[in-house]
């Protein structure tokens, strides 16, 4: 039976998790993006090849991209949109040529993934993140102060979020902001300064609904799947993190309606889905192992990770194998669709908790070492397990 391909995002040459430490994890491949190129330029064939060497010169093969990012010109269909879409072409031009196949992007306006809380205490001693939904609105409306945002909320989250602002001390609020927005590693959006300037890049979205987004989506699937249709190049659009609107933000990947959506605009296997169990996960009307079922044939590459919601609505990530995802399920789901792949479907340990000699070492948050390797070697035996007893009981 074939297996899925084991990968590891990897940061490039700053990251404190070097190649070889990622060939002791047992990976094969490696999901990297060339960071230092400024959204919307081109990645060159010279760039990318520089990059595909390092990984090759570490036996290690470079699977998968993520991401290449979308300009937010691109998301609003303002400025110098129509410019970058063609060179988003070049670059998915350009990794054909260097034989990188698949190419993980997002569609998420102005923030990419967000959490409030980069450290939450689990009981073993290791640290997760967290999404406290007070928190988040203390800061829409105390922090930031976003004109609008009480419509947003019922009156018990706004007399929740200021029972919680109330709590905050000045390094509290310091640590929030800089939480929510000045980007987390690997996110598509640069790092913003400052309360004011944030503010305005949400009001350049004044006038986006989530229908208006959504078309603005296809338009960009109509442009580049032809494109990567000739360069053999999978797409796959990773899902909002969270699944749910931000600061009155369009969002127009979080459920699998949104994401048939998407893949039935265009027509093909090159037009897919980075299925992330730990973004979808956080809905509980997202039904994880159906959407595998349903969605599997344009599942181009995977990220798996589990989350745990409260009674409040926030959420934290938990352990790979526990939380609200039904793990089994999924990598059960997961190896049927692989049986009928081409090639062997990669999937990722996505995130992990800070444990172990992490925890007094400089780390990206959710991509330490030592909490990957627990979910990637979780992650493995569960697949074998189920390989092997599919294959008996067939
Ligand atoms: C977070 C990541 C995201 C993801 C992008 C894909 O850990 O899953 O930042 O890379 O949304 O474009």
């Amino acid at each position: 039976m074939k297996k899925l391909q084991q990968t590891w995002r990897w940061y490039g040459p700053d990251d404190p998790v070097s190649l070889a430490d990622i060939r002791q994890a047992g990976a094969t491949g490696i999901v990297n993006a060339l960071h230092q190129i400024p959204n919307g330029e081109i990645w060159t064939v010279t760039e990318i090849q520089k990059r595909k060497k390092i990984i090759e010169d570490a036996g290690l093969e470079w699977s998968v991209v993520e991401s290449v990012p979308i300009h937010e010109d691109i998301k609003r269909q303002t400025g110098n949109y129509k410019r970058y879409i063609e060179n988003y072409k070049q670059s998915i031009r350009n990794l054909g040529k260097c034989n990188v196949r698949i190419i993980t992007y997002n569609f998420m306006p102005v923030v990419d993934w967000t959490r409030t809380d980069l450290d939450y205490p689990m009981a073993d001693g290791s640290t997760a993140l967290r999404f406290e939904k007070a928190v988040f609105a203390a800061f829409e409306l105390y922090i930031l102060k976003r004109p609008g945002a009480k419509n947003d909320y019922s009156e018990a989250e706004q007399k929740a979020a200021k029972q919680r602002f109330e709590q905050m001390d000045k390094t509290e609020i310091s640590k929030v902001t800089k939480n929510i927005i000045a980007g987390l590693p690997g996110g598509t959006t640069d790092g913003v300064s400052g309360l004011a300037n944030f503010q305005a890049i949400l009001d350049t979205y004044e006038n986006i609904d989530a229908k208006r987004m959504q078309s603005h989506l296809i338009y960009f699937l109509k442009e580049i799947i032809p494109v990567a249709d000739e360069s053999n190049v999978k797409m796959a659009i990773h899902p909002d993190d969270p699944p749910f609107s931000l600061f009155g933000l369009p969002r127009v990947v979080s459920t699998e309606a949104d994401a048939k959506v998407i893949i039935d605009a265009v027509d093909s296997p090159n037009n897919g889905l980075c299925f992330c169990t730990g973004s979808f996960g956080v809905r509980a009307d997202n039904d994880l192992p159906q959407m595998v079922e349903n969605l599997g044939h344009r599942i181009n590459f995977v990220h798996l990770r589990a989350t745990k919601r409260d009674e409040m609505d926030n959420f934290h990530e938990a352990d790979h194998l526990e939380g609200d995802v039904d793990m089994y399920a999924v990598m059960k789901a997961l190896v049927k669709v692989q049986q009928n792949h081409k090639s062997s479907i990669p999937f990722r340990p996505d995130h992990g908790h800070k444990m172990l000699d992490d925890l007094t070492k400089r780390t990206n948050p959710g991509y330490s070492a030592i909490g990957r390797l627990r979910g990637l070697a979780e992650l493995r035996g569960l697949e074998l397990g189920i390989v092997r007893s599919l294959a008996e009981h067939s």
